[in-house]
């Protein structure tokens, strides 16, 4: 097979992109490289999943009470591990860890950044073959250099986040990730095992015609949110047709393809769980980011995501995302109340 050598890889990409930068010392495309490695490791397991005695619960319930699967302990040990062994990382907060992990050595005290991951999201899908998906966000470090990293390190709000960004593990892998220059995306070409550049300068769509909401939660959403609902089964699109409802339940998934379609996703509070089930900084945070970037907003459904102050590593938060004017007609419904 003849390589386009017109398409960039990811390491290609992101050296010409951070060498345009003057502060830029490379720690952030090492940091992202290394993150493509554990991709590839965790595509690789995920793609054999159905095959060997990987796929299944772990036996275990993690920090947030739920059924951890093997492949997650898996996934979080390819992050975790090629971020502690590489030169760029000071330490990680994982969903799937109850703690912060301190790389507490020379070369990582010397790092400036953190790194936050939900190692496997949608890992409930595993076994139904169903896209599932990793989410990473990284920021510069508060405390002083040369030392551990610290807690306040991991609590700060999305709006610090230098990038963030996701790997959808579905019928092609892609990455995709977002920095304050713009969103793009990857997509590993099995045959060179390389990320490519497939979809630069991802735009949202300023409006789309799918809404993504678990109805089964209907009866248990505030009002606002089911008058949103409800006139979005109303709704005629200007090309004539109605909205279209899709929710895979693997938040990468469904956040992906709005993001490049247009449309909103939605995971509000219920009367059971006012606080929703996404966590802030592993799920929500990382989206919100790479949605504004492209174009999109984020809120809890008061406030943007990203100026959420976080106090707790694994707080949850309702969450709104999407097409800007959507997510502008979901708010009259929502202040309406
Ligand atoms: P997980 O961390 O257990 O994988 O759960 C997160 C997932 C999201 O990807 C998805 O949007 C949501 O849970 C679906 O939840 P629900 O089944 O309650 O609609």
């Amino acid at each position: 097979m003849i390589t386009n050598r017109n398409i960039l890889t990811l390491d290609e990409f992101t050296i010409q992109q951070l060498r345009g930068l003057p502060a830029a010392t490379g720690e952030l495309s090492t940091l992202l490289r290394d993150i493509g490695l554990a991709a590839k490791r965790v595509n690789v397991e995920v793609n054999k999943a159905g095959l060997v005695d990987i796929l299944g619960d772990y036996g275990s319930v993690n920090v947030q009470g739920e059924d951890v699967k093997k492949l997650d302990i898996f996934a979080n040990n390819q992050f975790m591990g090629v971020l502690k062994h590489g030169i760029s990382c000071a330490g990680i907060s994982s969903e799937e860890l109850d703690e912060f992990v301190v790389f507490d050595d020379e070369v990582s005290n010397q790092s400036k950044y953190v790194v936050q991951f939900d190692p496997l999201d949608g890992s409930g899908n595993i076994d139904v073959n169903i896209s599932i998906g990793t989410i990473f966000s990284v920021y510069r470090r508060v405390s002083t250099l040369g030392k551990p990293c610290t807690k306040e390190d991991f609590l700060q709000p999305g709006n610090a986040q230098v990038a963030a960004g996701y790997v959808i593990y579905g019928s092609s892998t892609m990455l995709v990730y977002a920095t304050r220059r713009g969103v793009n995306g990857f997509t590993l070409d099995p045959s060179i095992g390389e990320f490519s550049l497939s979809h630069p300068n991802i735009q949202c769509p300023a409006s789309g015609k799918t809404y993504s909401v678990n109805h089964g939660h209907f009866f248990r959403y505030e009002k606002g949110v089911q008058q949103y609902i409800n006139a979005c089964q109303k709704k005629d699109t200007t090309d004539g047709g109605p909205y279209t409802q899709r929710y895979i339940g693997s938040m990468v998934a469904d956040v992906h393809r709005n993001l490049l379609k247009g449309g909103i996703f939605m995971y509000p509070g219920t009367t059971d769980k006012p606080n929703g089930k996404l966590r802030l900084l592993y799920e929500c945070n990382p989206f919100a980011f790479i949605v504004e970037m492209a174009g999109g907003r984020a809120t809890n459904g008061k406030q943007r995501i990203m100026d959420i102050q976080p106090t707790d590593l694994h707080q949850r938060t309702p969450m709104f995302i999407g097409s800007k004017d959507m997510m502008d007609e979901l708010d009259t419904y929502l202040n309406n109340q």
